[in-house]
């Protein structure tokens, strides 16, 4: 495999950073997950816009502009002969001392790994996920807004741990008010009497690029869409759950903390969406 190194192409097995990368270090940087698909990147300006924001937030300066980053992106999926993939790209604040100041880290480093990814196992997208909440709360705007896609996933995995423990896949993660904010990797929607309904950026859920094409896809079929403040118990008693995510797509939930949703199967409106967003990323994104 080709890795994309700060502005250079190496094979995998020398693709490495230094010991004292404060990514490393302290989580200190940004990253983004983008999809591939039959050779188009979708939504590629969506997700540098959302880099940049990450980056400026954590006054990270970005080593290449945006037409770089999207021109090495392409580039290291034609070097890895990729028409359909995952794409991690990462920015770490680079190489500096034992101490936590990004000030005395002089180089940023970038890096792009086109690979593939199955978050979830095949069967699941027809027979739908039984999920859980835990205790692990998503962050706090007033700690580290959570719409910075930052190295720092600890309280997701941490959340994700909580998860495997009670046997599930993915878990909901409430915000510290104990409105639902999202998963520990996708955004969460639920369809109440026919309105699909999504937490908003604000509640803590993550700006996803998933999340704003279901929205886009909402309003080409007619659907109607509202971003509103959701507890657990207006979960419980939904007609329909989904989750989204670059890696998950659309993904039906069944079940929340053992008690069933709807009927306890995909519902329709969570299979027209799901079959519109697949439509949806043929036709859209860059072609590398
Ligand atoms: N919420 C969180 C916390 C995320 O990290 C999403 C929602 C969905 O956003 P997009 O833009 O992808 O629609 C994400 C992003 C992985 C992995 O390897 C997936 C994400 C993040 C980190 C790792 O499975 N999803």
């Amino acid at each position: 495999m080709t890795i994309y190194l700060d502005g250079k192409f190496v094979d995998e097995s020398e693709a490495k950073v230094s010991v004292f990368d404060h990514g490393l270090l302290y989580g200190d940087g940004v990253f983004e997950g983008i999809r591939l698909y039959q050779g188009n990147v979708f939504r590629l300006d969506e997700h540098l816009e959302r880099l940049e924001y990450s980056a400026k937030a954590l006054m990270l300066k970005l080593p290449l502009t945006h037409a770089e980053i999207a021109e090495a992106i392409c580039e290291t999926c034609r070097r890895n002969n990729l028409t359909d993939g995952y794409i991690r790209l990462v920015v770490t604040r680079g190489v500096g001392d034992l101490g936590l100041s990004p000030w005395l880290c002089p180089k940023p480093s970038i890096f792009i790994i086109a690979s593939k990814i199955a978050l979830y196992p095949a069967e699941h997208y027809t027979t739908g996920l039984a999920i859980v909440t835990v205790a692990t709360r998503r962050m706090n705007s007033a700690a580290l807004s959570p719409s910075v896609k930052s190295l720092n996933y600890l309280n997701n995995i941490m959340a994700k741990i909580e998860a495997r423990q009670a046997g599930a896949l993915e878990a909901i993660m409430l915000n510290d008010q104990g409105y639902v904010a999202e998963c520990t990797g996708d955004n969460i929607f639920i369809v109440h009497k026919g309105t699909i309904l999504t937490p908003a950026a604000s509640q803590g859920a993550l700006k996803g690029i998933t999340r704003s094409s279901i929205i886009d896809v909402a309003k080409e079929l007619g659907i109607p869409l509202q971003e509103v403040d959701l507890t657990r118990y207006d979960i419980w008693n939904a007609d329909e759950c989904f989750l989204t995510g670059t890696a998950a797509e659309v993904i039906p939930v069944v079940k929340l903390d053992g008690r069933e949703i709807g009927t306890a199967k995909p519902g329709p409106i969570t299979h027209r969406v799901l079959e519109a967003f697949r439509r949806k990323v043929l036709v859209e994104g860059t072609r590398i």
